[in-house]
């Protein structure tokens, strides 16, 4: 993408509104822009990260085995009235009625569409496990939507909810889901610790947020700090293996890590002194087993193997889709703006010319340009007539994790600049060798 050609509305101020860095590197870095309180679009350069963010989810959830529907964002208020959420929901559920005045909702969740269904569609036993999810925007109408889209009234989530013959059987998907859950957001640069939690509206006692440690967090967490030094890495998962996610489960969730809700004082005093940690956290992603509450409120029963007609064993399991994008920023920047994760940067590599109209350096960055999207690449070429530290200053804040600076002087000697948006380390290369760096780099 050539920037003279793209839609970057970048800005000089630092908007007063934002309290939290991630807010405002957003609305800087001219990601989004609010459109009532907690409501926001989203501009092309927030838009491709989202986009990237999504389809990271979609491929984990796809490679635990997972299926992909998609359900919509208004539902009937019959079905929550069926399960008992529609007044229990709250002032958070943002109620509408249609011309005909039929209740409808914004949804906030999905338990009872996806139980309908389950219901409608799936008589027997045979047809479990069954796990669907979807990616789609959820509407709460949250007292206090603040810190931009951390905690914002529209939100994109991904909800996938499933259907198990018995406990075992369903603890067997929340343990999936839990593995799949870390290696997601490994992808995307961020450790999320699986934190004991409570159920809250969604129900049930057995449920992990993930919470990534930032100061701005909304939550208050409790861990022993041992529980930092655990990563998922790159390890070969079979998730139909139940030994072998229940092994992972353990090694992640036996070490104290515990929100403020499930808090346990006296437990945590057996963690050693110099590893009893106390911070702030972001949720970026819950996981619940529920038993048969919305199977046996909606009456989605299965034949079992002896005949009789048996409530399925259901969780749910959130991602922060949108939410995700602020805990990142939160997590990676430095004072000059945001430093993307190889594995969600909206363009993989800033290419700035430093005297555009000048034929050969002009040539150069055309030809890198060009070379970089043949190897399957996207960079974002700066071909403004702009001084460079202007040029700088917007790569900079926008955080490309590689940044190509292009100049007569260093052309002359058969050189270009490569640089490291993290380490903010430059080397200088021909332009052969610094296109293999960035091979190797996105290779990884
Ligand atoms: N039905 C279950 C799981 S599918 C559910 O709704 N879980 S949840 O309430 O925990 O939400 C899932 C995730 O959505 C949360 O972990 C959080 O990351 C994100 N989320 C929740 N509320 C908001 C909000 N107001 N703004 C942005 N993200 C939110």
């Amino acid at each position: 993408m050539r920037l003279t050609r793209y839609f970057l509305p970048v800005l000089k101020e630092t908007p007063s509104e934002a309290q939290i860095v991630s807010h405002r590197l957003m609305l800087r870095a001219g990601m989004i822009k609010q459109s009532s309180a907690g409501i926001y679009s989203w501009l092309p350069l927030g838009f491709k990260v989202l986009k990237n963010i999504e389809n990271i989810v979609h491929e984990e959830q796809v490679r635990a085995g997972h299926i992909p529907l998609l359900m919509p964002t208004l539902q009937s208020a019959d079905l929550w009235r069926e399960s008992g959420r529609y007044d229990d929901y709250g002032e958070e559920m943002l109620r509408i009625q249609d011309r005909h005045g039929r209740d409808m909702l914004y949804g906030p969740t999905n338990e009872e569409l996806i139980t309908d269904i389950f219901r409608s569609h799936v008589s027997s036993y045979k047809d479990l496990p069954l796990t669907l999810y979807h990616i789609q925007w959820k509407f709460r109408d949250e007292r206090r939507p603040r810190f931009g889209v951390m905690r914002g009234r529209e939100f994109l989530m991904k909800d996938g909810y499933n259907f198990d013959l018995t406990k075992e059987d369903a603890l067997h998907a929340y343990n999936r889901h839990l593995v799949s859950y870390l290696r997601t957001y490994e992808r995307m640069g961020l450790q999320a610790i699986p934190m004991r939690a409570d159920g809250g509206p969604i129900g049930g006692d057995y449920t992990h947020e993930f919470l990534v440690l930032a100061e701005t967090g909304e939550s208050e967490v409790f861990y022993d700090s041992a529980v930092t030094d655990l990563s998922f890495g790159d390890r070969d998962i079979d998730y139909d293996d139940v030994a072998q996610c229940q092994s992972v489960l353990e090694e992640f969730t036996t070490k104290y890590a515990r929100t403020d809700e499930t808090h346990d004082e006296a437990l945590f005093n057996e963690v050693p002194e110099d590893r009893r940690k106390v911070a702030r956290g972001i949720e970026v992603g819950q996981i619940f087993y529920f038993g048969t509450k919305y199977s046996d409120a909606l009456g989605a029963k299965v034949q079992g193997p002896d005949g009789k007609p048996t409530a399925v064993h259901m969780g749910s399991h959130g991602v922060g889709v949108s939410r995700l994008l602020g805990a990142i920023i939160e997590a990676s920047h430095d004072d000059k703006g945001i430093i993307w994760p190889e594995g969600v940067t909206p363009f993989h590599v800033g290419i700035v010319n430093l005297k555009q109209g000048d034929a050969e350096a002009d040539a150069a960055c055309e030809s890198l340009y060009g070379q970089i999207e043949a190897m399957g690449l996207e960079a974002l070429y700066d071909d403004r007539n702009e001084r460079a530290g202007g040029k700088f200053a917007t790569m900079d804040l926008i955080g490309l994790p590689l940044r190509i600076t292009v100049g007569p002087r260093g052309l002359k000697n058969g050189v270009v600049e490569l640089t490291s948006r993290r380490s903010g380390e430059s080397e200088e290369l021909t332009p052969d060798a610094a296109l293999a760096k960035i091979a190797g780099i996105y290779a990884r």
